[in-house]
């Protein structure tokens, strides 16, 4: 069913404490945690706790937990010094454009320049 736990998901093990994640910050219905492959000074993910496989779906069945993982995702920035300096917010949707792990996550890249377009 839409949102429950996915036996084959990476993230959804994560939330359920299967596989060790660096957690930088934790709400009700969302969870942050280090990139394991940086690609800048700070990179986390952002992501719910419900399973939708992009970000897309996530904000068609459960809107307010899609604005709860923009507003984590700020509080980040702000957390880890980039706010000012500037961020970047990424929803890599879809293989093509990336997309590796099919549960909606937000990436939060700062503390480097970040070129556009990006690549
Ligand atoms: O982003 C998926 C991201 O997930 C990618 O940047 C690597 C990261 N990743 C993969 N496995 C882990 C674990 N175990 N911990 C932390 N981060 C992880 P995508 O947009 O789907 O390419």
């Amino acid at each position: 069913m839409a949102g429950e736990p996915q036996a084959d998901c990476l993230f959804c093990k994560i939330i359920a404490k299967e596989i060790p994640a660096t957690v930088v910050r934790e709400s009700e219905t969302t969870l942050a945690f280090r990139d394991i492959n940086p690609q800048a000074p700070t990179h986390v993910l952002v992501i719910p706790k419900v399973h939708h496989p992009d970000a897309a779906s996530l904000a068609a069945a459960e809107p307010q937990i899609a604005a709860d993982v923009l507003r984590e995702a700020g509080e980040i920035a702000f957390e880890e010094g980039v706010a000012e300096s500037g961020y970047r917010i990424v929803f890599n949707t879809g293989s093509g454009a990336g997309q590796t792990v099919f549960h909606a996550h937000a990436h939060v890249l700062g503390g480097r320049g970040l070129n556009w377009p990006p690549g």
